[in-house]
């Protein structure tokens, strides 16, 4: 971190920070015609100007600097730069994309200027912190209802643009970088995303804020996340501030500040609208009013950083700071080391949510269905898979698009847009499963919640391992580390453990990868095979996992369960007893989670006492006829109509 980093970081522990006020109400009341927007550069410009604040900052600048002026004046210790809408994507409204970089720059230059001339004349210190918008566009929705696959911005077309926005904004001078507004965390991450790039490019990392926006009493962001899940999609960036502002006024922004105060391991940021808008579209919360609201909040302990949205003056900021003043600022929360991932809801994988659930069904190998509704081209069928895993019970769900027919990437990203756009699936996180980098990324480009990668390791080595790591975090996912190093895939408890160990320690040792993200796949491998060397399969998969969980600390256990039983296929009630007994034993030695078909998990308690004897024989490797003795019995389940009725009987028994 620079310097700067230092003193701001400084004087949060000491105070409560103040924000600076609207920019774009404070234009308005200058009552600026076309001609003022245009200046003499853009006199032939073909289209209308008019509105195009940012645009300010090069046709009146003295007008932009007077605003930040009057703002630092009144006691503001952040200004933000009029930068709201300087982005190619936001300017190509006005046909001045090329203009972006060019707006940032001189915003920041503005800022930095007004900034420091006030330090010269009063010896206070304050910071110029460029503002980053959300654009106005939305990659997580679709802006034509009869395709919801459909997307008018890319991840990438985002990239690029905030690029180049953030290059503008550090040349300027900006001392921090602020993303705000978040109306579609997708936009954010890829904000995000863009902001690392630069950084690592240029060698220099400046604090980051986000603050997203809550439209509507649902207390949920445009794009449906709860506050909590918008915190965990953003987290990764180990931002300077999480906070919210815009939309509501203070009054009704409350609990969702409050939320944020209890989860955010970081300080909490409130820059709220004066008030709801009237009926003329103004805001007219008066200053005592807002302050009042925002005064109780530090009373609360809720706040680090406050000041204001649309429709705030300098009047405004110097009724919040002198009420303020008087309260200490909060403490940032202290919250466990767990895995925290979401959909457009938070899940946290703590010990009190108990076994996860990561359904397996939306898989082209793995379901002949799903596959034949993928290969038809039935998307809303195949779409149903996966609200079928949801509703019986799957927390997560697995998406995995690897055929060689099939255009993979193409197919990941379609699928993923199309699960958000359904509210009862994107509820939960995903897990984007395949063993071809452009499609975990593809799919990664699509997710505005907190997902996981499934799978990377140390198969090609370390050097390909540690690049899409690094790029894993970036993205803003958990990971799921297979077993599998340059020698092969470990299948012996000793092996398991060791390339495990080996990961771990590549991950969070010299990538600071957080362990709590870090999730290993020791292998289910397919045990009852008849051959004499799978016969320990399943002990050794406990014996690692065991030893995973004790020596790597944080770090979680999951397997794809249903190939343990392989070698049953065409027998389910078998391979859900053996599913069952392997789940009891796996989640008694720390398996954190499973790839599982949602609701065809057998109960171990209901399983009829001699299958459940022989399975036990075969899953811990308990005599060396225990196969042969499960298959004669599995034969006998499915030929003789007997048995099976038995079967059916505990299967149904609730
Ligand atoms: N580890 C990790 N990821 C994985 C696996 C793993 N992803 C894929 C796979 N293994 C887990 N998913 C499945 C999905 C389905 C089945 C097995 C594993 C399965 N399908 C039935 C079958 O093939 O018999 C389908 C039968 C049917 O629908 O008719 O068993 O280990 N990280």
């Amino acid at each position: 971190m620079d310097s700067t980093a230092n003193t701001i970081q400084e004087l949060l522990e000491q105070r409560i920070l103040i924000l600076d006020g609207a920019m774009g109400t404070e234009i308005q009341n200058y009552r600026l015609d076309e001609q003022d927007y245009r200046g003499e550069r853009y006199r032939e410009h073909a289209v209308e100007l008019k509105g195009n604040n940012d645009l300010l900052n090069i046709t009146r600048p003295d007008l932009i600097e007077e605003i930040h002026r009057s703002f630092l004046e009144v006691g503001a210790d952040i200004i933000e730069t009029n930068t709201f809408n300087s982005t190619s994507i936001a300017q190509a409204d006005y046909r001045l994309s090329d203009l972006a970089y060019e707006l940032n720059e001189s915003g920041a230059a503005l800022a930095r200027r007004a900034v420091d001339k006030h330090r010269e004349q009063t010896g206070r210190i304050a910071y110029v912190c460029g503002v980053v918008g959300p654009t106005n566009r939305t990659a997580s929705v679709s802006p034509d209802v009869n395709d919801p696959a459909f997307r008018n911005i890319s991840f990438g077309e985002l990239d690029l643009s905030y690029r180049e926005a953030i290059r503008g904004l550090i040349a300027g001078g900006a001392d921090l970088i602020l993303i705000e507004t978040v109306f579609d965390t997708l936009n954010a991450k890829a904000a995000l995303f863009a902001i690392e790039e630069e950084f690592e490019i240029q060698g220099r990392h400046l604090p980051i804020m986000i603050s997203g926006t809550i439209t509507d009493r649902s207390g949920r962001t445009l794009t449906g996340q709860t506050t909590e899940a918008f915190w965990n999609s953003v987290r990764h960036a180990k931002p300077l501030s999480i906070g919210l502002n815009c939309a509501l006024g203070a009054a009704d922004l409350r609990p969702y500040v409050e939320e944020l105060s209890r989860i955010a391991d970081t300080h909490v940021s409130v820059h709220p609208n004066a008030g709801l808008p009237n009926e003329f579209g103004q805001y007219d919360e008066t200053p005592e009013a807002m302050a009042e609201v925002l005064g109780e909040f530090a009373v609360a302990g809720f706040l680090n950083l406050v000041g204001g949205c649309c429709g705030t003056t300098p009047a405004h900021i110097d009724a919040i700071r002198t009420m303020v003043a008087k309260h200490p600022p909060r403490e940032p929360a202290e919250i466990k080391k767990v895995c925290r991932l979401s959909g457009l809801e938070p899940l946290n994988i703590t010990p009190e949510v108990g076994f996860i659930n990561v359904g397996e069904r939306t898989n082209v190998t793995g379901s002949p269905k799903f596959a034949n509704l993928i290969k038809s081209n039935d998307l809303e069928g195949a779409l149903g898979v996966a609200r079928q895993q949801v509703e019986n019970g799957a927390q997560i769900i697995d998406v995995n698009m690897d055929e060689g027919l099939l255009d993979s990437v193409e197919l990941m990203a379609k699928f993923v847009n199309l699960i958000n756009s359904d509210p009862d699936i994107s509820r939960v996180p995903l897990m984007i499963d395949s063993s071809k980098w452009d499609v975990i990324e593809a799919g990664l480009r699509c997710l505005q919640g907190k997902g996981i990668v499934n799978s990377i390791s140390l198969k090609e080595g370390e050097d390909s391992f540690r690049e899409k790591a690094k790029l894993i975090r970036q993205y803003g996912a958990a990971v799921v580390v297979m077993a599998f190093d340059e020698v092969g895939q470990a299948d012996t408890a000793e092996r398991k453990f060791e390339v495990c160990a080996r990961s771990y320690q590549i991950l969070t040792r010299d990538l600071d990868y957080p362990p709590e993200d870090i999730i290993f796949d020791p292998n289910i491998l397919t045990i009852a095979t008849g051959l004499e060397e799978h016969e320990d399969y399943a002990v050794a998969f406990f014996k690692a996992t065991r030893e995973i969980k004790q020596q790597l600390p944080h770090a979680l256990v999951s397997g794809g369960l249903s190939n343990v039983s392989f070698a049953l296929r065409g027998n389910n009630p078998v391979r859900e007893a053996i599913h069952a007994v392997f789940l009891y034993h796996g989640f008694k030695d720390g398996l954190d989670m499973a790839i599982v078909n949602a609701g065809q998990l057998g109960i171990y308690d209901e399983i009829p006492t001699d299958l459940l004897e022989l399975v036990e024989d075969v899953v811990m490797n308990r005599r060396p006829d225990a196969t042969d003795r499960l298959v004669t019995f599995a034969e006998s389940v499915v030929d003789g109509p007997k048995k099976d009725l038995e079967i059916e009987q505990w299967r149904t028994k609730d």
